[in-house]
């Protein structure tokens, strides 16, 4: 490796040995990245080198700032970090913030002063802090004052922590230090290309959150990869979507790629549909990351705004169904770019350039990538042939501290748990996590194609299928259904619902259970929570046996 910029070695010391490691592909020339590399130098300084200082880089409704504004504020965060809150170049910095100007600027002054970021979701309890703080050592935190009360909780586990505040006006407050003379100016740390910057935790349904690591070189590549070669955007895009920047793929979609092609982000604190809507026409964004069931919740408001301002809508985190794929076309005559990333990979490796999208499908391998759908042994399945999704690219898996390395990378390759099929054309089709597969009566049953099915009926708002266990088929498909206004989840219901997917795919796939619900359970990162729905149908049934 290449002679650190880090004075705390914590990150490095904890890399998984190398034999562990995937193999790590840099094809593309861009890729060649120089040994020593600061990727906030490249992300925003560059843009102030080139005479780009009065582009709007950061837009909320609080106001705008330009990519000065925003570069003078991060190099002011830098020197506090620095001169007065003790931060040497590898320190772990937690950040806990909604989405904001002011949590971009302390994302980029934390790398920019050579420290790693490890960033947290809104919602986190003090329980959830303490693990983040434990895991990956952290020295400093930088708070939204207005979520004080949850860290404020976890420092009485964590006493040599030091936590900073920003939106309080207190003379002690981050904004205060701030403005002190001579800080309007930092030299980035002379880091390695490989050294650490941020650690993403995973938002595991299961065991403990995975710390990923991810380098300097790592955070562009993203951007050179799927930033560059599938999302084409340009300096004139206004990017806007509802990703806490603690998920990795808000991270990518309101930071890395608006600032990589010296764009503008639109910052929103929280984004549910009917905010995200009406914020898509008041500021006149072209770009949209958000997740399949955010489309499909905003269809139904979609004529009492004007989001003609839109050229493109990304989707990731769980596959975007066919149906809402189809009715978003329909309504806006723009095809929804789906694309699958991972934490362990930063961002998306698989999606299509919006020409080239195929409704139902994911897409094909991201130029830098290289994917494959293999058996249990790890041989290339040929196409057509459901398998296990491997890739290797720029980016790939390094877990701090952690055992499951060698889960997710077998043989050089990244398993994402994922099953995938891939047709002759290169064209990736997802078909479930692959522990969500349903057994039933010796067919293989994929969840997310019965939902598919269910989502295209109009009396279906959402819906969750899983597998359930039964003592004649092994298993049996079981829908979890929250219904539209107007409908009502009786008898007649079911037998239309089932009578719908027979039609819709092949009949032993339909669901012989459905129960009505209110709400689905998510993740904090908008995914359905199968396992949560799977533990529920097994308390369900073990009531009914002993009643
Ligand atoms: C699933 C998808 C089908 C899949 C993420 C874009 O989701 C992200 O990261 P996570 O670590 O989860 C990874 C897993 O989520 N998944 C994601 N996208 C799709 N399944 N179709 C999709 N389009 O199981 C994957 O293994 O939370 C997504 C960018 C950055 C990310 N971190």
């Amino acid at each position: 490796m290449i002679r650190s910029g880090h004075l705390d070695t914590f990150t490095r010391d904890n890399l998984p040995p190398q034999a562990l490691w995937p193999e790590f592909l840099f094809r593309l020339p861009e890729l060649n990245y120089p040994e020593r590399l600061n990727c906030v130098a490249e992300l925003l300084d560059r843009w102030l080198e080139r005479g780009r200082g009065a582009h709007p880089c950061v837009v909320a409704p609080s106001g705008t700032w330009t990519y000065a504004e925003l570069a003078e504020r991060v190099n002011r965060l830098a020197n506090v970090l620095t001169r007065d809150l003790g931060m040497v170049p590898g320190h772990r910095v937690l950040l806990r913030a909604p989405n904001s100007p002011m949590a971009i600027a302390a994302y980029l002054a934390v790398m920019k002063a050579g420290g790693v970021t490890v960033a947290t979701m809104p919602l986190l309890r003090a329980k959830e802090l303490t693990y983040a703080l434990g895991k990956a050592k952290v020295k400093l935190t930088l708070c939204d004052a207005r979520l004080a009360d949850e860290i404020e909780k976890a420092k009485s586990s964590a006493p040599d922590l030091r936590v900073a505040y920003w939106g309080n006006d207190t003379p002690d407050g981050i904004e205060a230090l701030m403005q002190q003379p001579g800080y309007e100016a930092f030299a980035a740390c002379d880091t390695a290309t490989d050294d650490v910057c941020l650690i993403g935790f995973t938002s595991g349904t299961t065991g403990e959150p995975k710390g990923t690591m991810h380098f300097h070189r790592d955070v562009l590549a993203t951007c050179d990869t799927y930033g560059r070669r599938v999302l084409h955007a340009n300096a004139a895009d206004r990017f806007i979507g509802s990703a806490p920047l603690a998920f990795t793929f808000g991270l990518g979609g309101h930071v890395l790629f608006p600032l990589r092609v010296g764009a503008t982000t639109i910052q929103l604190e929280a984004a549910p549909p009917d905010v995200l809507l009406p914020a898509i026409a008041k500021f006149r964004a072209t770009i949209c990351f958000t997740a399949p069931t955010a489309y499909r919740a905003m269809l139904g408001k979609l004529a009492e705004h004007d989001i003609s301002s839109l050229r493109k809508c990304v989707s990731a985190g769980e596959a975007l169904p066919k149906a809402t794929f189809e009715a978003w076309h329909a309504a806006t005559g723009m095809k929804i770019m789906d694309g699958i990333g991972s934490t362990e990979m930063l961002h998306i490796f698989i999606g299509a350039p919006e020409g080239e999208v195929r409704a139902g499908s994911t897409g094909k391998v991201v130029p830098g990538y290289d994917a494959m759908v293999i058996d249990d042994e790890g041989r290339e399945m040929p196409p057509g042939i459901p398998g296990r999704l491997a890739v290797k690219g720029p980016t790939g898996c390094r877990y701090l501290a952690d055992t499951r390395q060698s889960v997710y990378v077998q043989s050089g390759w990244n398993v994402t748990g994922d099953t995938y099929m891939k047709d002759k054309d290169g064209y990736f089709w997802y078909q479930a996590r692959s522990d969500d597969m349903i057994i039933s009566a010796g067919y293989n049953i994929a969840g997310p194609e019965v939902e598919s099915a269910l989502l295209e009926h109009p009396a279906v708002a959402e819906c969750g299928v899983v597998g359930v266990a039964d003592e004649d088929r092994g298993q049996i498909v079981k829908a979890y259904v929250v219904l539209r206004a107007g409908h009502t989840g009786d008898a007649t219901m079911t037998k239309a619902l089932q009578d719908f997917v027979k039609a819709a795919v092949a009949p032993y796939k339909y669901p012989r259970a459905v129960e009505y619900v209110v709400g689905l359970p998510k993740t904090q990162t908008g995914k359905l929570q199968r396992f949560e729905l799977r533990k529920v149908a097994a308390e369900q049934a073990a009531r009914k046996l002993a009643s």
